[in-house]
Protein backbone atom coordinates (compact mmCIF):
# COMPACT_ATOMS: atom_id res chain seq x y z
CA UNK A 1 0.00 0.00 0.00
CA UNK A 2 1.24 3.37 -0.36
CA UNK A 3 0.30 4.79 2.74
CA UNK A 4 -2.08 7.56 2.19
CA UNK A 5 -4.88 4.39 0.69
CA UNK A 6 -4.04 2.43 3.67
CA UNK A 7 -7.14 1.66 5.61
CA UNK A 8 -5.13 -0.24 8.84
CA UNK A 9 -6.16 0.67 11.98
CA UNK A 10 -4.58 2.74 13.71
CA UNK A 11 -4.83 4.29 17.32
CA UNK A 12 -3.63 7.42 19.30
CA UNK A 13 -1.39 6.43 22.85
CA UNK A 14 -3.55 6.16 25.66
CA UNK A 15 -1.68 8.81 26.90
CA UNK A 16 -1.83 11.25 24.20
CA UNK A 17 -3.97 14.33 25.10
CA UNK A 18 -6.77 15.87 23.25
CA UNK A 19 -7.26 19.26 23.87
CA UNK A 20 -9.32 22.39 22.30
CA UNK A 21 -8.75 26.34 21.80
CA UNK A 22 -9.27 29.56 22.15
CA UNK A 23 -7.70 33.21 22.57
CA UNK A 24 -8.62 36.04 25.02
CA UNK A 25 -9.60 38.67 22.27
CA UNK A 26 -11.45 36.20 19.88
CA UNK A 27 -13.73 34.88 23.14
CA UNK A 28 -13.66 37.26 26.08
CA UNK A 29 -16.11 40.10 25.21
CA UNK A 30 -16.34 42.36 28.05
CA UNK A 31 -13.59 44.72 26.15
CA UNK A 32 -13.66 47.50 28.83
CA UNK A 33 -15.03 45.66 31.91
CA UNK A 34 -13.71 45.81 35.53
CA UNK A 35 -10.93 47.69 34.68
CA UNK A 36 -9.59 46.30 31.72
CA UNK A 37 -6.99 48.03 29.97
CA UNK A 38 -7.51 48.88 26.02
CA UNK A 39 -5.51 46.27 23.49
CA UNK A 40 -4.46 47.04 20.08
CA UNK A 41 -7.20 45.23 18.76
CA UNK A 42 -9.76 47.32 20.66
CA UNK A 43 -8.13 49.91 18.85
CA UNK A 44 -7.82 48.72 15.47
CA UNK A 45 -11.53 47.82 15.34
CA UNK A 46 -12.66 50.58 16.81
CA UNK A 47 -10.86 52.55 14.85
CA UNK A 48 -10.87 50.93 11.38
CA UNK A 49 -14.77 49.12 11.55
CA UNK A 50 -14.53 48.97 7.76
CA UNK A 51 -11.51 46.32 8.23
CA UNK A 52 -13.80 44.02 10.21
CA UNK A 53 -15.91 41.82 7.68
CA UNK A 54 -19.10 41.80 9.20
CA UNK A 55 -18.72 44.42 11.74
CA UNK A 56 -18.49 42.29 14.47
CA UNK A 57 -15.87 42.64 16.65
CA UNK A 58 -14.32 41.68 19.95
CA UNK A 59 -16.32 44.33 22.15
CA UNK A 60 -18.96 41.36 23.20
CA UNK A 61 -17.35 38.66 21.28
CA UNK A 62 -18.34 34.75 22.71
CA UNK A 63 -19.11 36.37 25.81
CA UNK A 64 -16.63 34.00 27.73
CA UNK A 65 -15.81 36.70 30.47
CA UNK A 66 -19.82 35.67 31.80
CA UNK A 67 -20.17 32.42 29.99
CA UNK A 68 -16.90 30.52 31.42
CA UNK A 69 -18.86 28.14 33.36
CA UNK A 70 -21.06 26.94 30.19
CA UNK A 71 -17.62 26.65 28.24
CA UNK A 72 -15.92 24.48 30.91
CA UNK A 73 -19.08 22.39 30.27
CA UNK A 74 -19.01 22.07 27.00
CA UNK A 75 -15.14 20.83 27.11
CA UNK A 76 -16.48 17.97 29.67
CA UNK A 77 -18.68 17.12 27.26
CA UNK A 78 -16.26 16.82 24.56
CA UNK A 79 -14.20 15.00 27.61
CA UNK A 80 -11.59 16.86 26.34
CA UNK A 81 -7.77 16.47 28.51
CA UNK A 82 -6.81 19.94 28.32
CA UNK A 83 -7.91 23.15 27.42
CA UNK A 84 -5.93 25.47 25.78
CA UNK A 85 -7.11 29.61 26.34
CA UNK A 86 -4.91 32.66 27.16
CA UNK A 87 -4.70 35.62 29.31
CA UNK A 88 -5.32 39.16 28.28
CA UNK A 89 -2.31 41.14 28.83
CA UNK A 90 -4.90 44.48 29.31
CA UNK A 91 -7.16 42.24 31.25
CA UNK A 92 -4.98 41.59 34.29
CA UNK A 93 -2.28 44.28 33.69
CA UNK A 94 -4.21 47.09 32.34
CA UNK A 95 -1.03 49.65 31.24
CA UNK A 96 1.00 46.64 30.44
CA UNK A 97 3.13 47.43 33.49
CA UNK A 98 3.36 45.64 36.67
CA UNK A 99 2.55 48.43 38.35
CA UNK A 100 -0.70 48.63 37.81
CA UNK A 101 -2.62 44.74 38.57
CA UNK A 102 -6.12 44.41 37.76
CA UNK A 103 -7.28 41.86 40.52
CA UNK A 104 -10.84 41.77 38.85
CA UNK A 105 -9.13 40.17 35.78
CA UNK A 106 -7.36 37.93 37.27
CA UNK A 107 -10.50 36.78 39.26
CA UNK A 108 -11.88 36.01 36.23
CA UNK A 109 -8.57 33.40 35.29
CA UNK A 110 -8.86 32.21 38.84
CA UNK A 111 -12.44 30.88 38.08
CA UNK A 112 -11.52 29.58 35.07
CA UNK A 113 -8.80 27.90 36.12
CA UNK A 114 -10.23 26.16 39.25
CA UNK A 115 -13.72 25.19 37.48
CA UNK A 116 -11.12 23.46 34.42
CA UNK A 117 -9.31 21.60 37.01
CA UNK A 118 -12.67 20.65 39.71
CA UNK A 119 -13.45 18.61 36.29
CA UNK A 120 -9.84 17.06 35.67
CA UNK A 121 -9.44 19.20 32.58
CA UNK A 122 -5.90 20.65 32.42
CA UNK A 123 -5.61 24.53 31.27
CA UNK A 124 -2.78 25.06 28.67
CA UNK A 125 -2.40 29.13 29.00
CA UNK A 126 -0.97 31.03 25.98
CA UNK A 127 0.64 34.33 27.54
CA UNK A 128 0.28 36.50 24.25
CA UNK A 129 -2.07 35.78 21.70
CA UNK A 130 -2.26 39.12 19.75
CA UNK A 131 -3.63 41.10 21.90
CA UNK A 132 -0.95 43.74 23.70
CA UNK A 133 -1.91 46.80 25.92
CA UNK A 134 -2.20 49.93 23.68
CA UNK A 135 -0.34 51.84 25.58
CA UNK A 136 2.89 49.30 25.11
CA UNK A 137 1.66 49.61 21.26
CA UNK A 138 2.25 53.52 21.69
CA UNK A 139 5.64 52.89 22.93
CA UNK A 140 6.18 50.90 19.97
CA UNK A 141 4.83 47.97 20.84
CA UNK A 142 6.82 44.83 19.80
CA UNK A 143 9.37 46.87 17.66
CA UNK A 144 10.60 48.78 21.01
CA UNK A 145 13.55 46.36 22.51
CA UNK A 146 12.47 47.71 25.91
CA UNK A 147 9.23 44.83 24.74
CA UNK A 148 10.99 41.82 25.95
CA UNK A 149 11.52 42.93 29.62
CA UNK A 150 7.55 44.17 29.57
CA UNK A 151 6.86 40.53 28.55
CA UNK A 152 9.26 38.99 30.77
CA UNK A 153 7.87 40.99 33.99
CA UNK A 154 4.18 39.93 32.72
CA UNK A 155 4.93 36.40 32.41
CA UNK A 156 6.82 36.57 35.85
CA UNK A 157 3.18 37.51 37.35
CA UNK A 158 1.60 35.06 35.55
CA UNK A 159 3.95 32.02 36.36
CA UNK A 160 3.64 33.26 40.08
CA UNK A 161 -0.07 33.36 40.51
CA UNK A 162 -0.63 29.84 38.47
CA UNK A 163 2.15 27.90 38.31
CA UNK A 164 0.57 25.66 41.13
CA UNK A 165 -2.16 24.85 38.69
CA UNK A 166 -0.97 25.27 35.51
CA UNK A 167 1.74 22.79 33.71
CA UNK A 168 0.99 23.47 30.36
CA UNK A 169 2.47 27.18 28.92
CA UNK A 170 3.04 28.64 25.64
CA UNK A 171 4.54 32.14 25.70
CA UNK A 172 3.71 33.30 22.87
CA UNK A 173 1.66 32.68 19.62
CA UNK A 174 2.51 32.87 15.74
CA UNK A 175 5.00 35.27 16.36
CA UNK A 176 4.90 35.73 12.06
CA UNK A 177 1.18 36.85 12.58
CA UNK A 178 1.89 39.42 15.28
CA UNK A 179 4.95 40.71 13.19
CA UNK A 180 4.57 39.96 9.91
CA UNK A 181 0.85 41.05 9.62
CA UNK A 182 0.59 42.83 12.37
CA UNK A 183 4.07 45.20 11.85
CA UNK A 184 4.95 44.37 8.41
CA UNK A 185 1.26 45.26 6.62
CA UNK A 186 -1.48 47.16 7.52
CA UNK A 187 -3.75 43.41 8.09
CA UNK A 188 -3.78 43.07 11.38
CA UNK A 189 -3.52 44.65 14.92
CA UNK A 190 -1.46 47.06 15.28
CA UNK A 191 -1.59 47.55 11.27
CA UNK A 192 1.70 50.20 11.17
CA UNK A 193 2.59 48.57 8.52
CA UNK A 194 6.91 49.37 8.49
CA UNK A 195 7.94 47.19 6.07
CA UNK A 196 11.47 48.16 5.71
CA UNK A 197 12.96 47.48 9.56
CA UNK A 198 10.00 46.88 11.05
CA UNK A 199 8.90 43.24 10.96
CA UNK A 200 12.21 42.01 11.45
CA UNK A 201 12.49 44.01 14.94
CA UNK A 202 9.89 42.27 15.80
CA UNK A 203 11.00 39.00 14.89
CA UNK A 204 13.86 39.78 17.01
CA UNK A 205 12.23 40.98 19.87
CA UNK A 206 9.29 38.25 20.44
CA UNK A 207 12.39 35.65 20.38
CA UNK A 208 14.08 37.15 22.57
CA UNK A 209 10.73 37.56 24.76
CA UNK A 210 9.74 34.70 24.28
CA UNK A 211 13.32 32.84 25.65
CA UNK A 212 13.53 35.12 28.43
CA UNK A 213 9.78 34.31 30.00
CA UNK A 214 11.11 30.69 29.28
CA UNK A 215 14.62 30.82 31.52
CA UNK A 216 12.47 33.14 33.86
CA UNK A 217 10.13 29.65 34.63
CA UNK A 218 13.40 27.48 33.86
CA UNK A 219 15.00 29.23 36.49
CA UNK A 220 12.14 29.93 39.37
CA UNK A 221 9.83 27.60 38.36
CA UNK A 222 10.14 24.60 36.90
CA UNK A 223 11.76 23.01 39.67
CA UNK A 224 9.17 23.29 42.32
CA UNK A 225 5.99 22.74 39.44
CA UNK A 226 7.51 20.67 36.66
CA UNK A 227 5.43 22.59 34.40
CA UNK A 228 6.51 22.87 30.07
CA UNK A 229 6.89 25.81 28.52
CA UNK A 230 6.58 26.34 24.80
CA UNK A 231 5.85 28.73 21.84
CA UNK A 232 3.06 28.49 19.60
CA UNK A 233 4.98 28.25 15.76
CA UNK A 234 2.50 28.54 12.50
CA UNK A 235 4.01 25.84 10.74
CA UNK A 236 2.08 25.14 7.60
CA UNK A 237 3.47 23.01 4.93
CA UNK A 238 5.11 24.91 2.25
CA UNK A 239 5.57 22.53 -1.42
CA UNK A 240 7.72 23.22 -4.44
CA UNK A 241 4.42 23.68 -7.08
CA UNK A 242 6.91 21.31 -9.20
CA UNK A 243 9.23 19.09 -8.31
CA UNK A 244 11.77 19.49 -11.31
CA UNK A 245 12.13 22.80 -11.42
CA UNK A 246 15.08 23.95 -9.28
CA UNK A 247 14.05 27.61 -8.93
CA UNK A 248 10.53 26.70 -7.45
CA UNK A 249 12.62 24.09 -5.42
CA UNK A 250 14.31 26.94 -4.04
CA UNK A 251 11.58 29.22 -3.57
CA UNK A 252 10.09 26.75 -1.43
CA UNK A 253 13.40 26.39 0.69
CA UNK A 254 12.59 30.14 0.90
CA UNK A 255 9.01 30.12 1.85
CA UNK A 256 9.73 27.97 4.80
CA UNK A 257 12.61 29.36 6.11
CA UNK A 258 10.53 32.61 6.15
CA UNK A 259 7.13 31.61 7.46
CA UNK A 260 8.61 29.02 10.73
CA UNK A 261 12.39 28.37 10.34
CA UNK A 262 13.11 32.33 11.05
CA UNK A 263 11.72 31.18 14.49
CA UNK A 264 12.54 27.52 14.70
CA UNK A 265 15.99 27.82 14.14
CA UNK A 266 17.00 30.06 16.60
CA UNK A 267 15.29 28.01 19.48
CA UNK A 268 14.84 24.28 18.15
CA UNK A 269 18.46 23.95 15.80
CA UNK A 270 22.09 22.56 17.17
CA UNK A 271 22.87 25.79 15.81
CA UNK A 272 21.21 28.48 16.49
CA UNK A 273 20.76 32.13 15.19
CA UNK A 274 19.21 32.73 12.17
CA UNK A 275 18.52 30.22 9.36
CA UNK A 276 21.95 30.76 7.31
CA UNK A 277 19.60 31.87 4.33
CA UNK A 278 17.48 34.37 5.44
CA UNK A 279 20.96 35.84 6.89
CA UNK A 280 22.55 36.04 3.38
CA UNK A 281 19.03 37.23 1.45
CA UNK A 282 18.59 40.14 4.06
CA UNK A 283 22.02 40.75 4.48
CA UNK A 284 22.34 41.28 0.33
CA UNK A 285 19.33 43.37 -0.22
CA UNK A 286 20.16 45.29 2.37
CA UNK A 287 23.60 46.31 1.29
CA UNK A 288 21.95 46.75 -2.68
CA UNK A 289 19.28 48.76 -0.77
CA UNK A 290 21.76 51.22 0.55
CA UNK A 291 20.89 50.68 4.71
CA UNK A 292 24.40 50.94 6.56
CA UNK A 293 23.56 47.68 8.58
CA UNK A 294 21.71 44.44 7.64
CA UNK A 295 17.56 45.26 7.80
CA UNK A 296 17.41 41.57 9.49
CA UNK A 297 18.78 42.45 12.95
CA UNK A 298 21.97 40.49 14.98
CA UNK A 299 21.67 38.16 17.67
CA UNK A 300 24.57 38.21 19.94
CA UNK A 301 26.44 35.27 21.14
CA UNK A 302 24.28 35.61 24.27
CA UNK A 303 21.25 36.19 22.86
CA UNK A 304 21.97 33.16 20.74
CA UNK A 305 22.49 31.14 23.92
CA UNK A 306 19.71 32.07 25.52
CA UNK A 307 17.15 31.18 22.73
CA UNK A 308 18.98 28.21 21.90
CA UNK A 309 17.11 25.13 23.51
CA UNK A 310 14.44 27.51 25.31
CA UNK A 311 11.10 25.62 24.75
CA UNK A 312 10.82 22.06 26.26
CA UNK A 313 8.21 21.02 23.16
CA UNK A 314 7.35 23.19 20.18
CA UNK A 315 3.68 24.13 19.75
CA UNK A 316 2.44 23.27 16.14
CA UNK A 317 0.02 25.72 14.61
CA UNK A 318 -0.91 23.47 11.62
CA UNK A 319 -3.68 24.54 8.99
CA UNK A 320 -3.32 23.98 5.46
CA UNK A 321 -0.65 23.78 2.30
CA UNK A 322 0.68 26.13 -0.05
CA UNK A 323 2.10 25.76 -3.40
CA UNK A 324 5.44 27.70 -3.66
CA UNK A 325 6.99 29.21 -6.82
CA UNK A 326 9.54 31.73 -7.24
CA UNK A 327 8.21 35.17 -8.57
CA UNK A 328 9.07 36.81 -11.52
CA UNK A 329 7.10 39.78 -10.76
CA UNK A 330 9.01 42.42 -8.06
CA UNK A 331 7.35 43.08 -4.18
CA UNK A 332 7.32 46.56 -2.92
CA UNK A 333 11.02 47.08 -1.77
CA UNK A 334 12.02 46.94 0.68
CA UNK A 335 9.56 44.20 2.29
CA UNK A 336 9.70 40.64 3.71
CA UNK A 337 7.93 39.64 0.61
CA UNK A 338 10.40 41.07 -1.50
CA UNK A 339 12.99 39.47 0.10
CA UNK A 340 11.70 36.32 -0.18
CA UNK A 341 10.26 36.23 -3.02
CA UNK A 342 7.78 34.17 -3.83
CA UNK A 343 3.97 33.40 -4.88
CA UNK A 344 1.77 30.87 -3.04
CA UNK A 345 -0.89 28.87 -4.86
CA UNK A 346 -3.05 25.86 -3.61
CA UNK A 347 -4.58 23.08 -5.13
CA UNK A 348 -7.30 23.52 -7.19
CA UNK A 349 -9.09 20.42 -6.74
CA UNK A 350 -8.27 21.07 -2.39
CA UNK A 351 -11.72 21.20 -0.49
CA UNK A 352 -12.00 24.48 0.62
CA UNK A 353 -12.88 26.10 4.31
CA UNK A 354 -14.91 29.26 4.32
CA UNK A 355 -11.36 31.36 5.35
CA UNK A 356 -9.37 32.22 1.77
CA UNK A 357 -6.59 30.75 2.79
CA UNK A 358 -7.88 27.52 4.09
CA UNK A 359 -7.42 23.91 2.22
CA UNK A 360 -7.59 20.73 3.10
CA UNK A 361 -4.60 18.78 2.24
CA UNK A 362 -3.59 16.53 4.48
CA UNK A 363 -0.53 15.24 3.42
CA UNK A 364 0.89 18.58 4.29
CA UNK A 365 0.81 18.02 8.04
CA UNK A 366 3.14 14.94 7.57
CA UNK A 367 5.49 16.54 5.15
CA UNK A 368 5.78 18.93 7.75
CA UNK A 369 6.48 16.72 10.56
CA UNK A 370 8.93 14.61 8.44
CA UNK A 371 10.84 18.00 7.50
CA UNK A 372 10.72 18.76 11.17
CA UNK A 373 12.12 15.70 12.42
CA UNK A 374 15.23 16.09 9.92
CA UNK A 375 16.10 19.42 10.31
CA UNK A 376 15.28 19.77 14.59
CA UNK A 377 16.11 15.91 15.36
CA UNK A 378 12.20 15.09 16.47
CA UNK A 379 11.71 17.91 18.50
CA UNK A 380 8.43 17.04 20.91
CA UNK A 381 5.78 18.36 19.63
CA UNK A 382 2.06 19.30 20.75
CA UNK A 383 -0.51 20.22 18.05
CA UNK A 384 -1.48 23.51 19.67
CA UNK A 385 -4.40 24.58 16.91
CA UNK A 386 -5.61 22.88 13.97
CA UNK A 387 -9.24 23.77 12.67
CA UNK A 388 -11.49 24.29 9.71
CA UNK A 389 -13.65 26.93 8.86
CA UNK A 390 -17.20 27.05 7.74
CA UNK A 391 -20.50 29.03 7.35
CA UNK A 392 -22.81 28.95 10.57
CA UNK A 393 -24.81 25.98 11.08
CA UNK A 394 -25.31 22.97 12.68
CA UNK A 395 -24.55 20.23 10.15
CA UNK A 396 -20.62 20.89 9.74
CA UNK A 397 -19.69 17.37 7.82
CA UNK A 398 -16.57 19.28 5.78
CA UNK A 399 -14.96 20.16 9.53
CA UNK A 400 -15.47 16.53 10.54
CA UNK A 401 -14.01 15.19 7.18
CA UNK A 402 -10.90 17.64 7.91
CA UNK A 403 -10.64 16.63 11.26
CA UNK A 404 -10.69 13.14 10.69
CA UNK A 405 -8.12 13.69 7.62
CA UNK A 406 -5.57 15.26 9.36
CA UNK A 407 -5.44 13.47 12.02
CA UNK A 408 -5.25 10.37 10.25
CA UNK A 409 -1.94 11.61 8.80
CA UNK A 410 -1.03 12.91 12.38
CA UNK A 411 -1.29 9.14 12.99
CA UNK A 412 1.29 8.29 9.75
CA UNK A 413 3.85 10.80 11.17
CA UNK A 414 3.34 9.38 14.49
CA UNK A 415 4.10 6.04 13.47
CA UNK A 416 7.21 7.34 11.57
CA UNK A 417 9.01 8.50 14.77
CA UNK A 418 7.21 12.01 15.06
CA UNK A 419 7.05 12.84 18.85
CA UNK A 420 3.76 14.04 19.01
CA UNK A 421 2.35 14.46 22.86
CA UNK A 422 -0.77 16.09 21.94
CA UNK A 423 -3.60 17.67 19.24
CA UNK A 424 -5.95 20.74 19.66
CA UNK A 425 -8.76 21.80 18.04
CA UNK A 426 -9.08 25.22 16.76
CA UNK A 427 -11.52 26.23 18.07
CA UNK A 428 -13.74 24.72 20.75
CA UNK A 429 -16.83 28.05 20.61
CA UNK A 430 -17.20 29.95 17.58
CA UNK A 431 -15.68 33.38 18.15
CA UNK A 432 -14.28 36.62 16.87
CA UNK A 433 -12.06 35.86 13.58
CA UNK A 434 -10.16 38.49 14.23
CA UNK A 435 -10.38 40.92 10.59
CA UNK A 436 -12.89 37.94 9.27
CA UNK A 437 -15.46 39.29 12.34
CA UNK A 438 -17.75 36.22 12.79
CA UNK A 439 -17.84 35.89 9.43
CA UNK A 440 -16.24 32.68 9.51
CA UNK A 441 -16.71 29.81 11.86
CA UNK A 442 -14.28 27.57 13.61
CA UNK A 443 -15.93 26.54 16.30
CA UNK A 444 -17.12 23.04 17.55
CA UNK A 445 -20.00 24.82 19.21
CA UNK A 446 -21.88 26.93 17.28
CA UNK A 447 -22.70 30.23 19.05
CA UNK A 448 -25.46 32.47 18.35
CA UNK A 449 -24.09 35.60 17.89
CA UNK A 450 -27.23 37.48 16.79
CA UNK A 451 -28.77 36.53 20.62
CA UNK A 452 -28.47 38.42 23.93
CA UNK A 453 -27.32 35.39 25.49
CA UNK A 454 -24.83 33.85 22.75
CA UNK A 455 -26.26 30.38 23.21
CA UNK A 456 -23.89 27.95 22.13
CA UNK A 457 -24.86 24.53 20.20
CA UNK A 458 -23.05 21.21 19.45
CA UNK A 459 -22.22 20.99 16.13
CA UNK A 460 -21.80 17.30 14.33
CA UNK A 461 -18.22 17.94 14.71
CA UNK A 462 -18.39 18.14 18.60
CA UNK A 463 -20.11 14.90 18.45
CA UNK A 464 -17.51 13.36 16.52
CA UNK A 465 -14.76 14.49 18.49
CA UNK A 466 -16.04 13.43 21.20
CA UNK A 467 -16.18 9.73 19.95
CA UNK A 468 -12.33 9.85 18.79
CA UNK A 469 -11.30 10.71 22.25
CA UNK A 470 -13.11 8.23 23.40
CA UNK A 471 -12.08 5.38 21.40
CA UNK A 472 -8.80 6.80 20.10
CA UNK A 473 -9.38 5.96 16.60
CA UNK A 474 -10.14 7.71 13.82
CA UNK A 475 -11.90 5.61 10.94
CA UNK A 476 -11.82 6.30 7.74
CA UNK A 477 -15.84 6.18 6.30
CA UNK A 478 -16.62 6.40 10.01
CA UNK A 479 -20.60 7.65 10.07
CA UNK A 480 -21.29 9.41 13.01
CA UNK A 481 -25.21 8.66 12.12
CA UNK A 482 -24.44 5.29 12.43
CA UNK A 483 -23.47 5.68 16.32
CA UNK A 484 -25.91 6.70 19.11
CA UNK A 485 -23.84 9.04 21.36
CA UNK A 486 -25.39 11.50 23.83
CA UNK A 487 -23.88 14.40 25.23
CA UNK A 488 -23.89 14.27 28.47
C1 LIG B 1 -4.50 31.27 13.60
N1 LIG B 1 -2.75 30.52 7.40
O1 LIG B 1 -4.07 32.12 12.59
C2 LIG B 1 -4.64 32.07 14.90
O2 LIG B 1 -3.70 31.66 15.87
C3 LIG B 1 -6.02 32.02 15.50
O3 LIG B 1 -6.19 33.04 16.44
C4 LIG B 1 -7.04 32.08 14.39
O4 LIG B 1 -8.35 32.25 14.87
C5 LIG B 1 -6.91 30.80 13.61
O5 LIG B 1 -5.59 30.56 13.16
C6 LIG B 1 -7.84 30.75 12.41
O6 LIG B 1 -7.51 31.75 11.47
C7 LIG B 1 -3.77 31.63 11.31
O7 LIG B 1 -2.73 31.38 6.49
C8 LIG B 1 -3.93 32.51 10.25
O8 LIG B 1 -2.48 29.33 7.13
C9 LIG B 1 -3.58 32.13 8.97
C10 LIG B 1 -3.09 30.87 8.72
C11 LIG B 1 -2.93 29.98 9.77
C12 LIG B 1 -3.28 30.36 11.06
Amino acid sequence: SDGWTDTRRRTFPQNFLFGAASSAYQVEGAWNEDGKGESIWDRFSHEHPEKIADGRNGDVASDSYHLWRRDVEMLRELGVDFYRFSISWPRVLPTGFPSSINEAGFKYYDNLIDELLKYDIQPMVTLYHFDLTQELEDLGGWTNPLSVSWFEDYAKIVFKRYAEKVKFWITINQPNTICMEGYGSDLMAPGVNVKDVGAYECVKNVLLAHAKAYRLYEKEFKKEHEGNVGIGVAVNWFESLDHNNTVNKEAADRARAFEFGIYLHPIFSKEGDFPPIIRTIVDKKSQEQGFKTSRLPKLSYEEIKLLRGSADYLGMNHYTTFLVQHSEEKFESPSVEDDRNTIYTQGPEWTSGKSSWLKSAPYGLYKACVHLNLNYDYPPIIITEHGWSTDKGLGDQSRVNNIRAYLGALLLAMEDGTQVKGYTVWSLLDNVEWTAGTSERFGLYEVDFESETKERTARLSALVYKHIIESRVVEDGWSPSSLKIEIT
